[in-house]
């Protein structure tokens, strides 16, 4: 992280583009295949290993994590949960060296929060599900080999019942891509729209081989994605802590560094203490989930807790910064835009909230 990606953040964000060479190293390391299991030629980490590595990881442009983050994550945490061996040997392996990339296609341009209502329909035709639909601001798509679809294979059932996940693989005739999206920050992570047009897909190709099931198992990969997602604001927030310590220490104004002054203090203090907090939240939540336990919820309040502490910190640092951290030239420019991101996607704070309340008035009916 510290000799090779941070040396080329100006670079990934001026090219909007992972150097090749870093891509080879990266899948050298094993890390598309951090969380696949090791039959499957992966590296088997358990939640809380997977977390340490996105703590460091984190700690450098969002983009040079976000090229693997698919094919541990959202790409391929469905198929790891519920596919069938079959479909688990088919794919997985490709999936560990990198050799090909996942994405996980929910949002459609009417079904973001409300992903339940997504309406990309799969009709089944004889031995192929027929898919038309559109799915939206997909991360990954521009390079990935396969995609996590989720669709509605029973359009009489409105709902998350309705769904399900079919893997659908790049050059699919009837598959068709929108072009990349220009995006506020992340420069080197690429999202488009991907387009199903009477898109012929086998049976073979539904997760598991039983339908209705694609909300259920979306859901189950976003719990793990937002411990993920935690644990990279957590490095960011680090990150941009360490810069805006540095800057303090060399910035004299009234005659000495401005790290003296109560006031740039209260910024840093501040700052260390919400760091801590979410670091002890995400790998309590990890452990947990190691240990069998659901967890829905604290996946929820570490992602939300995390990401607005993580633009809290932004904000903070650019401030300490000063007039510099409004300039390029200084990385807290870059960070405070790409970590905006991370109140947004995979659930928003608010979509955060509704799961963690949900399940407080779930658990009060129950007891
Ligand atoms: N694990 C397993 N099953 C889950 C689950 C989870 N974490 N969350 C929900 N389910 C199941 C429920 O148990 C329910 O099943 P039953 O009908 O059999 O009881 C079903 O899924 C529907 O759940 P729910 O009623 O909660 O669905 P809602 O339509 O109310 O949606 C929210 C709930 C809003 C939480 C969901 O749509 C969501 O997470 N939206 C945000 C989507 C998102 O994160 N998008 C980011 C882009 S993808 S990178």
């Amino acid at each position: 992280m510290r000799d090779r990606l941070v040396p080329n953040e100006a670079v990934l964000a001026d090219t909007d583009a992972v150097p090749a060479d870093i891509v080879a190293d990266m899948k050298a390391l094993g890390l598309f295949g951090l969380s696949i299991p090791e039959q499957y030629g992966g590296l088997g980490l358990t939640t809380e290993e997977e977390i340490r590595v996105a703590l460091v990881l984190g700690q450098t442009s969002p983009a040079f994590r976000s090229i693997f983050g698919t094919n541990n994550g959202i790409g391929s945490q469905g198929l790891v949960m519920d596919g069938t061996p079959e479909q688990k040997a088919l794919y997985l392996p490709k999936l560990a060296t990198g050799e090909i990339v996942a994405a996980f296609a929910l949002t459609e341009p009417g079904a973001g929060s409300d992903a339940a209502s997504l309406t990309t329909a799969a009709r089944r035709d004889g031995e192929y599900y027929v898919l038309n639909g559109i799915k939206r601001y997909i991360t990954n798509a521009p390079e990935a080999g396969i995609f996590t679809v989720m669709a509605r294979t029973d359009p009489a059932r409105k709902g998350p019942a309705g769904i399900s996940a079919l893997i659908v693989e790049r050059g699919t005739p009837g598959l068709r891509l929108g072009k990349i999206d220009r995006k506020m920050g992340q420069h080197g992570a690429h999202t488009c729209d991907v387009i199903f047009d009477d898109c012929r897909v086998p049976v073979g190709h539904l997760i598991g081989l039983v339908e209705g099931l694609g909300f259920r198992t979306a859901m189950k990969v976003l719990d793990k994605a937002r411990l993920n997602i935690a644990a990279v604001c957590v490095g960011a927030a680090e990150r941009m802590l360490r810069d805006a310590l540095t800057y303090a220490l060399e910035r004299r104004q009234f005659g000495q560094p401005i790290a003296q002054f109560q006031l740039i203090q209260a910024m840093l203090a501040d700052s260390r203490t919400e760091i801590y907090a979410a670091r002890c939240m995400v790998l309590d939540a990890a452990q947990r989930r190691d240990a069998g336990e659901g967890v829905s919820t604290q996946a929820a309040c570490a992602k939300l807790f995390a990401s607005e502490m993580c633009g809290r910190v932004a904000d903070r640092c650019l401030q300490i910064h000063g007039g510099a951290g409004y300039i390029r030239d200084y990385a807290i420019e870059r960070f405070y835009r790409d970590v905006r991101l991370f109140r947004i996607y995979e659930g928003t704070s608010q979509v955060q909230q509704l799961v963690i309340a949900r399940s407080m008035i779930r658990d009060a009916a129950g007891s």
